[in-house]
């Protein structure tokens, strides 16, 4: 019996057309699942279905804005009509604005907050209710070093992925006597188009990271795989309410001086 078999399961990944979420999707449409990929942008979703389709996997696209609740019971209506119901829900899209907190707007700081918190809350209400009706369902929160650490600049990101952290403890304590399991996975740093402009080859915080890093590299999408398999299996049938980081050891260390071996 292979308790990280997905076969017949259905996963709704927002953001999932590229990046992390592109990744973890074809991480579990590879253990069986079939997959509904969301965007906002539906030239992301067209090329994505392509992508998917071209490694043989079976995709859905579906257009909605995460941070819209409208759109979003109707979202998950229609899928859970036309394509079936939601087993597997991993809320990925996110945003990111790198701006001193004296200069911040608050509108700028309000949006990220609406996609990397309110969205996931959001999502996973519709989401959750069929679940809670059919007394099982997953849900996987992607979280971050910034739902433990502080970083300059992202002030308004860490507040909202601190904020995930304990919204998935949350729903974890509400939902868990309906057989429904809610985790975060909290990804170091990885290489995708979010962390490209900080990733730049002499850019003082891309040397930071990979000497911050015990396991000296910037992570690879494909290294989420297992962990989002694991939580969205029923391996992980007696796990609830806990954000497993891959972060390549970051979170264990206090780190060591630029010069030293
Ligand atoms: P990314 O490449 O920027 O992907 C983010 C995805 O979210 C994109 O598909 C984006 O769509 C989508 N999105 C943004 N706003 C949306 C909305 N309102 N409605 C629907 N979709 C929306 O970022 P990534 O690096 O893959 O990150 C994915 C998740 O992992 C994010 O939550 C991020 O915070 C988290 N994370 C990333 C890292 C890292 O090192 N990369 C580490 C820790 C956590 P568009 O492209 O069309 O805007
Ligand atoms: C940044 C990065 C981070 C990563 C990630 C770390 O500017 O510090 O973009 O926020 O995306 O969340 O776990």
């Amino acid at each position: 019996m292979n308790i990280f078999d997905l076969s017949g399961k259905r996963a709704l990944v927002t953001g999932g057309t590229h990046g992390l979420g592109m990744a973890m999707a074809k991480g579990l449409a590879r253990a069986g699942a079939h997959l509904i990929i969301n965007d906002i942008s539906s030239e992301k979703v067209e090329s994505a279905l392509k992508e998917y389709s071209k490694d043989g996997m079976k995709a859905y696209g579906r257009l909605f804005d995460v941070t819209n609740d409208t759109d979003v019971k109707n979202a998950i209506a229609s899928i859970e009509s036309e394509i079936g119901p939601i087993d597997i829900l991993i809320n990925n899209a996110g945003i990111i604005k790198r701006i001193p907190m004296v200069d911040m707007e608050a509108n700028d700081f309000r949006q990220v907050i609406d996609v990397d918190l309110i969205a996931p809350f959001i999502v996973s209400k519709y989401v959750g209710r069929q679940m809670i009706a059919r007394r099982q369902g997953k849900i996987i929160n992607i979280c971050s070093m910034m739902s433990e650490l502080g970083r300059d600049t992202v002030s308004a990101y860490a507040a909202a992925k601190g904020g995930l952290k304990m919204l998935t403890k949350n729903m974890a304590t509400e939902w868990a006597k309906y057989n429904i399991q809610v985790n975060g996975i909290g990804p170091g740093y990885f290489a995708t188009e979010q962390t490209a402009p900080i990733r730049v080859n002499g850019h003082p915080f891309n040397d930071f990271i990979v000497g911050r890093t015990p396991a000296g590299r910037w992570g690879n999408p494909e290294d989420l795989v297992g962990t989002a398999v694991f939580l969205a299996s029923s391996a992980s049938d007696f796990v609830n309410g806990q954000i497993i980081y891959v972060d390549g050891g970051i979170l264990a260390t206090i780190g060591k001086p630029a010069n030293e071996v």
